[in-house]
């Protein structure tokens, strides 16, 4: 019996010697290429307490900023996670120089908010080089997609086109509209100029007198506001600020002007943050496209999850709404930023 044993063996382990990858013996698959951040099974998985992470900040431009800042520090704080934040100022020169430092300190990932979408590709490349995965928070960069692991942020399309239907909307589809541009070259900029030309093509009887960059800050709002309002006076019936700060700005312009906002020129912005909805309930704004700033959770979990080699979707779009001043009292107690 013992001897038939070895036999069958001894026949099994010569044939698989002779026939070697053409037995029939299932292979065992190939290892996967070892990707950002993927482990081989062995490898022990980290906890949050273990992740040092870099995240370089854009700036401090607005209220969506600022809460989008405490929520990412705060979220370290609470799961313990060692966070390594810089600000880079609202200059992408800051920004990259910000990145570089963190690849010098090794940290584990990287996220960042790109001020603009262009630029990226030679330091994103040196992340990469260096085994960093960088992880695209809020603003996506213009790079190939290889060169980060996944992009967590809104759908700025999206709220471009939302922005027009409801001015559309409250116009009755007739309006001579200004726009204040975001940052230039910026994708919530982008995006929201696009999104809203896509749905005013719909409406021959809506049309954009100008369209110029506040910056996504509220002075430079106030500035172009009140260029708008030398220029083109009293034909201004609606503006579309690409931010609830800039719409602020242009309120300030619009009232020492002399003309009411609110009603004499109807205001719809996006982000849908505390100044809005004060605006709103002194009658002041008329909608704000709401733009999720409270990422730190969303971002803690996926970098946790790259860091452990799995895998995560290109893209985790936030899930957001719109609000008018009817409802702003009821709704402001409840909004966190
Ligand atoms: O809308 C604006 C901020 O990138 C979505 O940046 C963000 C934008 C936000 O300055 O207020």
């Amino acid at each position: 019996m013992l001897m038939k044993r070895l036999r069958t063996v001894l026949l099994f382990a010569l044939l698989t010697a002779v026939l070697g990858p053409w037995a029939c013996t299932p292979q065992p698959a190939p290892l996967p290429t070892p990707k950002f951040g993927s482990t081989l099974h062995s490898k022990p998985q980290k906890q949050y307490e273990d992740l040092i992470v870099g995240y370089a900040q854009l700036g401090a431009e607005s209220e969506w900023r600022v809460a989008n800042t405490t929520s990412i520090k705060e979220t370290a704080e609470k799961l313990g996670v060692e966070l390594r934040f810089l600000d880079a100022q609202q200059k992408q020169e800051n920004q990259i120089e910000a990145v570089r430092r963190l690849i010098v300190q090794k940290v584990d990932v990287i996220g960042l908010s790109p001020i603009v979408e262009t630029g990226w590709e030679e330091v994103f490349q040196e992340a990469r080089e260096a085994g960093i995965p960088i992880i695209l928070v809020d603003r996506r960069a213009a790079v190939p997609e290889d060169l980060y692991v996944t992009y967590l942020g809104s759908d700025f399309l999206e709220e471009g086109r939302k922005a027009a239907r409801v001015m559309a909307k409250m116009m009755g589809g007739k309006a001579n509209i200004v726009e204040l541009v975001g940052t230039i070259d910026s994708a919530p900029a982008n995006d929201r100029y696009t999104g809203f030309r896509e749905v005013l093509a719909n409406y021959p009887g809506m049309q954009i007198l100008d369209s110029q960059s506040g910056d996504f800050t509220q002075a430079r709002g106030k500035e172009v506001m009140a260029s708008f309002l030398q220029k083109y006076g009293h034909t201004i019936t609606a503006v579309f600020a690409h931010n609830d700060d800039m719409a602020l700005g242009a309120i300030e312009a619009i009232e020492e002007y002399g003309l009411r906002p609110g009603v004499d020129i109807k205001i719809v912005s996006v982000d849908a943050a505390h100044g809005a909805f004060e605006a709103m309930i002194a009658g002041k704004l008329n909608a704000t496209v709401e733009c999720n700033p409270l990422l730190g959770p969303q971002f803690f979990e996926l970098a946790l999850k790259v860091v452990n080699g799995e895998s995560v979707p290109k893209w985790v779009p936030s899930i957001e709404s719109i609000f008018f001043p009817q409802d702003a009292m009821e709704i402001l107690p409840t909004r966190k930023y």
